[in-house]
């Protein structure tokens, strides 16, 4: 017998008090409608809705996998549609008997409150569809029999969704925009037009509406981009955007970057640089004065090339990079030696419209970074600097990220072809085994000077000749890559694991352990304990909140905070109280101890430390179990394969690592891709590492390149990569 009274207490829990209007039986809607119609203590505005129970062709020895869509009455729900959004197929109402089995209820008397009645072992199978217009109509009550056709409840779209959210074991919600989905098949039917014509971000950009609901259920191993798109959509760092290859880095994810730039503009101003902002426009005359490095790049310049509908006298570019931009100026404002050096650096974003697959935070075609570019007297000085940049940006990478990074120098063929030499940050990424690049500080040489005739006159010379001297460059420049990276290596299948230093939240406050019977009393002395705590930890310059919402249980509260990555809980419940302790949750690995009330802030700042701690020294326990020397090359394709880097003796030469790559890729392997995951690329130079083995280390003259057997120079770092 379904339990009207417990429903409504329910409800009452989450905030909503309106008794249930009570009427004669409804047997369909068109009587449901007809019987409101003469009932008392009706809302001014509400929406019929109608609760149904599908279910997917599946094989009979598959667990059954329902689908219960909630819907205004008036949308059309079709199961074909349904059925492609979830990606399921051939969608039928649902029999009797799972009606029974499943939800405990009947044909006619089916509504979301009957997702309540789920059995525990069934419940992670179920999929519920959310009509998105009874969300979006915030004007309107939503009215839902409570379980028996003689009653009518209506409650808010988020009194809705928490109602779905406190359901132990739900997690796999889906909102569907049923609208947009009729009106494009629709045009569709209308153009015939093939699905390409469809624009290919629309439909991310739902999946994200409807993602807030939800906690992450991809699996970082099984589906790793399905994984990461989730885990940053769900924590709410990014957002799809309806350009292709743009996202919206959203308040969590922007909060890192500016930790990254707090940290990284100390360390250059006390390197003497300053900053600036100059134009994002370049004309194609200026863009052009570097016509030989710019051939290679030609294609990922974005041009703007109208105003309006006019079009401009002279098309101009969208800085992919400053170089030509800036060193006019400095040719126009360096003029003698006391001039040098010139430091500068700017925060802003470049545009570089890639082709290949664009990938949130890695890949994108507008990103955010800083760009240094400075002018020395010598080359010594120049590339002091280009290691102190360099050390700066693995210390980002270390010391904020927890993440480990392989520093070195970039081959001929890899290096920026602009400059003379190029020395970089590596990353890994376990999960796929491959390499990322994570900055890179260049010394240009005078590559530059000479093209922009940035010159200074000999401070030896004499009054009578008077030779220029050509200045030495340098840039560097870090990217909003650094965060992705991130995420890709401390995230699990909860979500995001954020490291202390650059949470936003890095400590979150959760009362627990309420019961239906506990007292007010009782409840307000575990919220003031918990406000207490957080202003103690504030106070201590600990970014800690209290989530003190009174519509969720403890257990949602949870997984809310592990998928948005905050570092460490802290449960405040009536025993706790009562020993002065709470408490703490480690999100990096779990750990479960008492905190002593006593002393707290000391003891939660040794702890966020220590997290951050036990983060770098984890990265870097997996890096370094998967960096392996290879002596060789039988060896070199298995290691790849077996996802690790390799550190090879090689020659160093452009047309050997052009034969690496080749050797290493699928295509030339003749293998069958065992399935489309199988790795295909071939690997490339990563950087020839500062560090070099030393066991056994090059001998000159008599260690051999593992590929071409010509005389090794140094170890090498060649991996598969982003
Ligand atoms: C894309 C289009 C046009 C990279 C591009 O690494 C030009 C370029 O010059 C381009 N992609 N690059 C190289 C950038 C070199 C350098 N610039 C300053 C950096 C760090 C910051």
């Amino acid at each position: 017998m379904a339990d009207v009274n417990a429903l409504v207490s329910k409800l009452g829990s989450l905030g909503f008090n309106d008794p249930p209007v009570e009427h004669a039986a409804a047997e369909n809607v068109q009587q449901w409608a007809d019987v409101l119609s003469g009932a008392a203590g009706l809302p001014s505005n509400y929406v019929l809705t109608k609760s149904l129970i599908f279910k997917p062709k599946q094989p009979k020895s598959e667990s059954i996998a329902p689908v219960v869509v909630i819907a205004a009455n008036e949308t059309e729900t079709s199961p074909k549609a349904i059925g492609a959004e979830l990606k399921l197929k051939d969608l039928r109402f649902a029999s009797d008997e799972v009606l029974k089995d499943i939800f405990q209820t009947a044909k006619g008397s089916v509504s979301p409150f009957a997702l309540a009645q789920v059995p525990q072992e069934h419940v992670g199978n179920v999929r519920v569809v959310i009509d998105k217009s009874l969300l979006d109509n915030t004007d309107a009550l939503i009215a839902f029999h409570p379980l028996v056709n003689t009653r009518t409840v209506f409650i808010t779209g988020e009194t809705l969704q928490s109602y779905i959210r406190s359901i132990d074991g739900l997690d796999k919600v889906t909102v569907m925009d049923f609208a947009a989905q009729s009106a494009s098949s629709a045009t569709a039917a209308a153009n015939k037009k093939p699905a390409a014509a469809k624009p290919a971000a629309a439909p991310k950009v739902e999946e994200a509406t409807g993602a807030s609901l939800l906690g992450v259920t991809a699996s970082k191993e099984g589906d790793f981009p399905k994984w990461y798109n989730q885990v940053l959509t769900r924590s709410e760092m990014l957002d799809y955007y309806d350009v292709s290859g743009c996202y919206i880095v959203r308040p969590l994810g922007y909060f890192v970057w500016q930790q990254i730039q707090e940290f990284f503009d100390a360390g250059i101003r006390s390197l003497g640089v300053r900053n600036c902002y100059f134009p994002m426009f370049v004309s194609s005359r200026v863009l052009e004065r570097e016509k030989d490095h710019i051939e290679g790049f030609a294609p990922e310049v974005a041009w703007v090339t109208k105003a309006g509908s006019k079009d401009l006298e002279e098309p101009l570019a969208i800085r992919p990079t400053s170089e030509t931009v800036m060193y006019p100026y400095f040719a126009k404002w360096i003029r003698s030696y006391r001039d040098l050096p010139l430091k500068i650096n700017q925060w802003c974003s470049v545009v570089r419209w890639e082709f290949k697959n664009p990938q949130p935070f890695l890949r994108t075609r507008e990103f955010l970074w800083q760009e240094g570019h400075c002018a020395h007297f010598t080359k010594d000085e120049a590339m002091t600097e280009v290691h102190d940049i360099l050390a700066l940006y693995r210390r980002v990478y270390e010391e904020l990220l927890a993440v480990p990074v392989i520093e070195g120098v970039k081959s001929e063929k890899e290096k920026f072809a602009g400059g003379v030499a190029t020395t970089t940050v590596e990353g890994f990424i376990p999960t796929t085994g491959r390499g990322i690049q994570g900055g890179t500080s260049h010394y240009l040489g005078q590559n530059f000077s000479k093209m922009f005739n940035v010159v200074v006159e000999d401070p030896e010379s004499t009054e009578a000749e008077r030779p220029k001297i050509h200045v030495h460059q340098t840039s560097w420049g870090l990217s909003t890559r650094t965060i992705g990276v991130m995420v890709m290596i401390h995230g699990d299948d909860k979500g995001l694991v954020l490291p202390p230093r650059v949470a936003e939240t890095q400590v979150i406050i959760i009362p627990c352990g309420l019961t239906v019977k506990s007292s007010d009393e009782d409840r307000r002395r575990i919220a003031d304990a918990c406000l207490n705590v957080e202003a103690r930890l504030k106070m201590a310059g600990v970014r800690a909140e209290s989530d003190l919402r009174e519509n969720y249980t403890p257990g949602f509260k949870y997984s809310h905070w592990e998928v948005r990555g905050v570092p460490l809980r802290l449960e405040v419940g009536p025993k706790d109280l009562d020993k002065q302790s709470v408490l703490s949750v480690r999100r990096d690995n779990a750990d479960k101890a008492s905190m002593s009330l006593d002393g707290l802030e000391e003891s939660v700042k040794i702890m966020l430390i220590n997290i951050q701690d036990t983060m770098l020294s984890k990265a870097r326990a997996t890096l370094d179990s998967r960096v392996k020397l290879v002596l060789k090359w039988e060896d070199f394709v298995p290691t790849l394969n077996s996802k690790c880097l390799t550190l090879i003796p090689w020659c160093e030469r452009e047309e050997c690592e052009d034969q690496i790559k080749d050797r290493s890729s699928r295509d030339s392997l003749g293998d069958e891709p065992e399935d489309d995951k199988a790795p295909s690329m071939g690997a490339k130079s990563l950087c020839l590492p500062f560090k070099q083995p030393e066991n056994p280390a090059i001998v000159p003259g008599e260690t051999k390149c593992i590929q071409c057997g010509e005389n090794a120079k140094r170890y090498a770092l060649f991996g598969r990569s982003y």
